[in-house]
C-alpha cells in the first residue's frame, strides 16, 4: 500500500451486558469492539459496528484494563504502541470468531442513535485494522451497500441471527453536505456508481475514491456543534475530542 505507516483513529463502541455467551467470562469487565477509522469526523453518523463472521477474533486486555476485541494481528500492532498490558506482550484474555458477537448492543461515542448494534459485513479484510469496521452509511459507499442488503434481504438477517429490529429502524444520518452531491454523499454515490448489493467490489471502490475526495475537500458539517465549517478544518478537532474523550486511540500500521 502506501509508502509510511497510516494512521487510523481506533474508535472504542462498549459492548452492554449481558455478554453473549461466548464472553460470558468477561461479565463485570469493560469490553470494546474496536474500530480502525480514517474519518472520525463521521462518527456522529454511526448507525451499526461491522464483524465478520468467519473471522477469528481476540479479547485482548489493555493496559487500562479494558477488554478490546480485534484481530490478533491488531493486538501485535498495539503492544508495539504501548496500549497493551505488559509493553511488548499481548494478553490474550480468549478467542472467538465474529459469529459470537453477531447482534450485540453498543454505545458508540457521538452518533444520535443511543444503541447500535453489530452485523455481519462479509467484505471485512483481515488485514487492515482490527477487523471491527464501524459503520457510517451517510458517508461511506461499502457502509451504505452492506445495510442495505441487510435491510432488503430477510434471509440474509436470518442466516446470521440478526433481529429485524436490529436494522430496520436505522437509517443513514445526514451529517456532512456535498455540493453537487448532498447531505447523504454515500447513497448518492451508489446511485451514480450503480451499485447493487455490497459484492460490487469495482462499482464500490470507484465510488469510494470518489466520495472519499469530495467529502474530505468540499465537505461541509451539518452537525449542530460543527454547522457550516469544512470538514477538511475539525476532522483534526473532532479527532482529539474523542480522544480526551476516552472515547477513541490513534492507532498506526
Ligand atoms: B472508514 P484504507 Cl465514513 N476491511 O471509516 C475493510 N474495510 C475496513 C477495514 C477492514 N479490515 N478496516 C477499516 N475499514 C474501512 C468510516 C469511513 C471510512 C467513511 C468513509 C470512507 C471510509 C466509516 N466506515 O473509508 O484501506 C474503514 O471505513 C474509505 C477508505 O486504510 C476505514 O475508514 O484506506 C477504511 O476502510 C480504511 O481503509
Amino acid at each position: 500500500e502506501g509508502v509510511g505507516p497510516q494512521e487510523y483513529t481506533l474508535i472504542k463502541m462498549k459492548l452492554k451486558e449481558p455478554y453473549p455467551p461466548k464472553l460470558s467470562g468477561l461479565k463485570g469487565k469493560p469490553v470494546f469492539l474496536v474500530a480502525a477509522t480514517l474519518r472520525p469526523e463521521t462518527m456522529f453518523g454511526q448507525t451499526n459496528c461491522w464483524v465478520r463472521p468467519d473471522m477469528k477474533y481476540i479479547a485482548l486486555l489493555t493496559k487500562s484494563g479494558e477488554v478490546f476485541i480485534t484481530t490478533r494481528r491488531a493486538a501485535r500492532n498495539m503492544s508495539y504502541q504501548e496500549m497493551t498490558a505488559q509493553n511488548g506482550k499481548t494478553e490474550v484474555l480468549l478467542e472467538l470468531i465474529g459469529q459470537d458477537i453477531l447482534g450485540c448492543p453498543l454505545e458508540a461515542p457521538l452518533t444520535s442513535y443511543k444503541v447500535i448494534y453489530s452485523l455481519p459485513m462479509l467484505t471485512i479484510k483481515e488485514d487492515k485494522g482490527t477487523g471491527v469496521v464501524t459503520s457510517v452509511p451517510s458517508d461511506a459507499p461499502d457502509d451504505y451497500a452492506a445495510l442495505r442488503d441487510l435491510k432488503n434481504k430477510p434471509q440474509l438477517r436470518e442466516k446470521y441471527g440478526i433481529k429485524d429490529e436490529m436494522v430496520l429502524p436505522f437509517d443513514p444520518i445526514p451529517i456532512i453536505d456535498v455540493p453537487g452531491y448532498g447531505n447523504l454523499c454515500a447513497v448518492t454515490a451508489c446511485d451514480v456508481y450503480k451499485v447493487n448489493s455490497q459484492n460490487d467490489r469495482d462499482k464500490l471502490t470507484e465510488a469510494k475514491e470518489d466520495t472519499y475526495k469530495k467529502g474530505f475537500y468540499e465537505g461541509i458539517m451539518l452537525v449542530e456543534e460543527y454547522k457550516g465549517q469544512k470538514v477538511q478544518d475539525v476532522k483534526k478537532i473532532i479527532q482529539a475530542r474523542l480522544i480526551q474523550e476516552n472515547a477513541a486511540l490513534l492507532y498506526k500500521e
